[in-house]
């Protein structure tokens, strides 16, 4: 497929988290993104409210012809076949998560879409499985690699690999 190739973060920590991440690269690809690349799944300590269940996280890569703001559209859809409902608490629980953190090397500032995806430098739970699915990858902004920021960074948060029967 032809198009833009996107870096998309997922996390899920209610229900069956695993079930969701593997559920939304099916739905991705019923909405138009061709999956290339699956990091491992990372069991992830929460950020924002710590008073709540741990997170599964990945980040997959795709390859789109959607424009941004249609990519976000359709990953707010899959987001609601999997019972995620934004009126929820701001940095709280939820179903399903799927973050836009990098569209082509495209920086883009319009209402509801901030790509880079504005924290995902100060992240962990994104930054590890990023950067082993493209450990070159660097932001377009300002050309510094992942990589050298997930070295650099004193987040603290704990993220280990998951094991496969986890849910
Ligand atoms: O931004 C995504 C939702 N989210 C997460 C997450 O996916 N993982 C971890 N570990 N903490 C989080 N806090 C929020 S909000």
């Amino acid at each position: 497929m032809t198009g833009t190739t996107v870096y998309l973060g997922l996390g899920s920590n209610l229900g069956d988290r695993r079930g969701a991440l593997a559920g939304s690269v099916a739905e991705l690809e019923r909405e138009g993104v061709h999956v290339i690349e699956r990091s491992s799944v990372y069991e992830t300590e929460p950020v924002g409210i710590e008073n709540q269940p741990w997170y599964l996280n990945q980040v997959v890569a795709g390859r789109t012809r959607h424009a941004p703001l249609e990519l976000l559209e359709r990953c707010l859809r899959i987001e609601a076949r999997f019972g995620r409902d934004r009126t929820e608490v701001r940095f709280g629980p939820r179903p399903l998560d799927i973050d836009i953190l990098l569209y082509g090397d495209r920086v883009i500032a319009l209402e509801g879409l901030t790509v880079p995806h504005p924290r995902m430098h100060e992240r962990r739970f994104v930054l590890v499985p990023l950067v082993e699915v493209a450990p070159a990858l660097t932001d377009p902004r300002t050309g510094d690699a992942y990589a050298h920021m997930l070295n650099r960074l004193d987040e603290g948060k704990k993220v280990s690999r998951s094991l496969r029967n986890e849910s």
